[in-house]
């Protein structure tokens, strides 16, 4: 979605969806409703998602996501053969001027890992995403209610989401 269809569309969102359209600007870069979905018990492992939007006129990198929990990356998820491999994104992911990056379901996530309990509905966890030209923000991901009938590949609830599967570290 570009940009301005995104501004078109809030109002609609907002009407539906009061508490969850949230936006955050640092620099040239606008982070548009960071969330995760609630976690089926006993997941150690959770995603995070977003869109990125680069405003200005210089290229961008989102270079590092951290938060508190005990493992933060940023992945990339591709099926190969039917199968789901996620990738470290080890050289950050590339914000380049005027465009909007999208992390969602079956693509770019922020993987959290090593929790301890599950995510739950409601919940609020902060992150800190920085980028090389704009700097570090601090941006929270709300825990929403996972979707039914969502034919999209979801990293935190797929049985073959292990450390195993993570590959470049
Ligand atoms: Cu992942």
């Amino acid at each position: 979605m570009t940009y301005l269809a995104r501004i078109l569309a809030v109002p609609a969102m907002a009407l539906a969806l009061p508490a969850l359209a949230h936006d955050y600007t640092v620099g040239d870069i606008t982070i548009a409703h960071p969330y995760s979905f609630a976690t089926p018990p006993g997941s150690a492992t959770a995603a995070g998602y977003m869109e990125i939007t680069n405003t200005g006129a210089e290229d961008d990198v989102l270079v590092q996501a951290a938060s508190g929990f005990p493992m933060t990356m940023i992945h990339k998820t591709d099926m190969v053969d039917g199968i789901m491999k996620m990738r470290h994104q080890t050289g950050g992911v590339p914000v380049p001027a005027g465009e909007t990056v999208l992390f969602q379901p079956g693509g770019l996530h922020v993987m959290f890992m090593g929790l301890e309990s599950r995510l739950v509905e409601g919940e609020k966890n902060t992150v800190t995403l920085t980028f090389e030209k704009a700097g570090s923000i601090d941006v929270t991901f709300n825990v929403e209610k996972r979707g039914k009938a969502k034919d999209a590949v979801e990293e935190d609830a797929a049985a073959s989401h292990d450390m195993k599967s993570h590959e470049g570290h």
